[in-house]
């Protein structure tokens, strides 16, 4: 099997190859990769052949009577995020940045009303809303639209918002690995009345390109680092400020403690489902947030909006740079 990455930085420190790369899937999983020689890639779900048409519910699209490779063939790169309105400030951020024309970003799913999908030359910018449940049907519409598309090799990011552990608000935290809310690395999922647990681990040498090009932005620290995705923004994340507590505030502090020794930078709500959706589809991608709160110091988001503003934009920065970075390198 000969190796297929699309190198988008080089460093020989960093890892030989992209989690996707064919010859770590066959390795790993011992099936074969869902990527085909040209970057396109198959959905592994036999029954989505026997449909005459594949209605994507949530973005208001099909694959019969709309033409995907030609709306959405050329995609590259898709950015995911919670809020709408960041989705869309995303959208006119990075055409502005890399010279795509884009007056006002015009949201694609507006016939379904549950989500707003934007495209800017071949990035997707789209919002998920707040916790797994959300995210992951936006997610898996998202994979399938990029197979019937025939995108090439395309890049999942998703940039949040997030709790911080032991690192100063407005600091960026890329994802190692996902934890869920019993602190396993797995997405669990019941599937037919019994639980499945699917491995979340993000792609090492994307991040290591990612914390690269993060590096090189003056004003704040990048981390890389384990995530907790809860279930719950309250008790789900041991706070003390919930409407239901039945621990103590020692209790809190030790959990957050432990978490802090594992190696566990923030905590979010989507980051399990993300990890292992993107990884099972064979497509790399990772979660960048940035920290609203030190959660050793309280639970409550105190700064300004000016300043929550100012560091939402952080992830759209360095996602921003990265995608810059390809660009670069295809004009060499
Ligand atoms: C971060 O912010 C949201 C909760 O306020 C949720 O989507 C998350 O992971």
């Amino acid at each position: 099997m000969k190796c297929d990455c699309d190198y988008i930085l080089s460093n020989e420190d960093w890892d030989p190859h992209y989690q996707n790369c064919s010859t770590i899937w066959n390795k790993n999983y011992g099936t074969p990769s869902p990527k085909n020689a040209d970057g396109t890639f198959n959905l592994t779900n036999k029954h989505l052949e026997q449909l005459d048409v594949d209605i994507l519910y949530h973005l208001g699209l099909d694959n019969k009577n709309y033409d995907l490779p030609k709306m959405f063939g050329d995609v590259k790169f898709v950015c995911m995020g919670g809020t709408k309105y960041r989705m869309k400030e995303f959208a006119s951020y990075v055409a502005k940045a890399l010279n795509i024309e884009c007056k006002d970003p015009v949201n694609l799913t507006k016939h379904s009303h549950r989500y707003a999908m934007y495209k800017v030359g071949p990035i997707i910018s789209v919002n998920h809303g707040i916790g797994i449940p959300s995210m992951s049907v936006l997610l898996q519409e998202v994979i399938k639209l990029l197979s019937y598309a025939k995108a090439k090799d395309p890049i999942i990011f998703r940039i949040g918002t997030c709790g911080g552990l032991d690192i100063p608000p407005g600091s960026v935290v890329i994802s190692s690995y996902a934890l869920n809310g019993t602190l396993e690395k797995t997405y669990d999922v019941p599937v037919l009345g019994e639980m499945r647990k699917i491995p979340s681990f993000f792609d090492n040498r994307l991040n290591q390109e990612i914390l690269h090009v993060a590096s090189e932005v003056k004003g704040f620290t990048t981390f890389i680092g384990g995530t907790m995705a809860a279930d719950d923004f309250y008790r789900g994340q041991g706070r003390l400020d919930g409407p239901f507590c039945d621990y103590t505030e020692e209790d809190k502090l030790s959990f957050i403690n432990k978490l802090v020794k594992m190696g566990v930078k923030n905590i979010e709500m989507e980051a399990t489902a993300f990890a292992a959706m993107t990884r099972e589809a064979g497509l790399r991608s990772a979660d960048i947030c940035v920290t609203f709160v030190n959660r050793l110091k309280g639970d409550q988001v105190t700064p300004t909006k000016a300043q929550l503003l100012e560091w939402q934009e952080r992830p759209m920065l360095v996602v921003t740079k990265y995608i810059s970075k390809y660009y670069e390198r295809l004009s060499k």
